[in-house]
């Protein structure tokens, strides 16, 4: 019998002793040291180290109730989830994921790959860091991730008993409310609205009934569309980068949803860190640097995936009648069109839910703050409203431009 036989919260003294149960990584004699590293809304996330060899290790544990809200109880199967479609990412994305040590369904906890040498990119972003192979990467990742888990290429059984087993409930639940709903109507009161913009939340989101009408067709696309397996929660604080490298991690929220969710989160979090430098660079050079690298970012995502689309699509398509002349180009242009208004609900929902970005949140000076906040608004609307017409990256650069000429800096 193991104390570790039946689920319990880890503390961080606790750990070593476990990782040493579960698994020979470590030295027999080795004397390991663990802190707590986790930043993220849900989960206990820790770094177990032998500083003699310099061998560290993750141990990420799902606990009941959430971190961002003691009052949140979620299905601790999300450890499960995740752990399972690392496995999956990792055959289609080779290299792009961290490695899964174990998963242990009793306490809940992945032992994995410890991604040293990378940065949170959301921390690196608010540091104004370049990252330049990040695009190409990312698209890397979510074509294969996404087209290869699709009826498209993957054969139809192997992928429905890919459904029901990421059958998510609570964590979509959290994204059903938190992005699709609340930041329109506010009915759980707990949504965060920066004070001097009330009154244009008010009347952007709040009173705005056609825009809400778009919000609940994306809500049902989301809830009905089994198209493909989807990270679910593709912000830049579930990416670890260096210059030359790139980890998407971080996958608890994963079901079989829209590909747009996914490519959708990252149009909008590069948005989020080119407020941030528009806001607080002050070396106007830098500021220029670093703001066209995002706009960049966004501009290649999108053309790059389409790009790559193509390719992935032509090898690897199985499925006769998506093989039809036409067929890929009208898959595309729905994933396109969900993709733009999956990057206007994460660009709303951060600036007004109850889950904000530091991009936005450490703009201090008052009034910056305001006009980048209105800025993401106004675009995100455009995005959703008018989602069938974003088709390339020039058609989100146009939009930006559009947006922030109208807020005087
Ligand atoms: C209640 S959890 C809040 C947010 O954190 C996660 O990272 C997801 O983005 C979720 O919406
Ligand atoms: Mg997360």
């Amino acid at each position: 019998m193991s104390k570790f036989d039946s689920y319990f919260l880890m503390k961080t003294k606790e750990v070593p002793d476990y990782v040493r149960e579960k698994l020979s990584f470590f030295d027999q004699d080795a004397s390991l040291e663990c802190s707590e590293i986790g930043d993220g809304n849900l989960n206990y996330v820790f770094r177990v180290i032998d500083p003699a060899s310099g061998k560290t290790i993750i141990v990420k544990q799902a606990g009941e109730a959430l971190r961002i809200s003691a009052d949140m109880h979620i299905s601790t199967d999300r450890g499960r989830i995740e752990a399972k479609i690392l496995g999956i990412q990792e055959l289609y994305s080779p290299g792009l994921v961290p490695k899964v040590y174990l998963y242990d369904g009793t306490m809940c906890a992945m032992l994995m790959e410890d991604m040293t040498g990378h940065t949170m990119m959301r921390t690196g972003l608010i540091n104004h860091e370049i990252y330049p192979e990040f695009a190409d990467h990312v698209t890397t990742f979510l074509v294969n991730s996404l087209l290869r888990t699709t009826d498209v290429v993957m054969g139809h059984k192997e992928k429905k008993d890919l459904v029901k087993s990421f059958i998510n409930p609570d964590l979509c639940e959290i994204s059903e409310d938190l992005v699709y709903s609340e930041p329109f109507i506010d009915y759980n009161h707990r949504n965060n609205v920066f004070p001097p913009n009330e009154d244009f939340v008010k009347k952007e989101l709040y009173e705005d009934e056609a825009l809400h009408l778009e919000a609940a067709k994306l809500k049902f696309d989301f809830m009905n569309n089994a198209q493909s397996l989807i990270h679910g929660d593709l912000h830049t604080g579930s990416v670890f980068i260096n210059k030359e490298h790139t980890f998407i991690f971080d996958p608890e929220f994963a079901f079989y949803g829209p590909m747009g969710y996914d490519i959708g989160n990252v149009i909008a979090n590069m948005f989020f860190a080119w407020c941030n430098g528009d806001a607080t660079i002050d070396d106007e050079e830098e500021k220029e640097e670093f703001c066209s690298w995002c706009l960049s970012v966004i501009e290649e995502v999108v053309d790059l995936f389409v790009e790559k689309y193509s390719q992935v699509y032509d090898e690897y398509a199985t499925e006769i009648m998506a093989k039809v002349p036409g067929f890929k180009e009208w898959y595309l242009e729905g994933i396109l069109s969900d993709t733009a208004g999956m990057a206007g609900l994460e660009s709303i929902r951060r600036i007004v839910g109850m889950a904000n970005v530091i991009d936005i949140t450490t703009i201090s000076d008052e009034k910056k703050r305001s006009r980048a906040e209105k800025i993401v608004i106004t675009l995100a609307k455009n995005y959703i409203m008018n989602r069938k017409s974003f088709c390339c990256g020039a058609d989100y650069r146009k939009a930006i431009k559009e947006a922030v000429d109208k807020f005087e800096s």
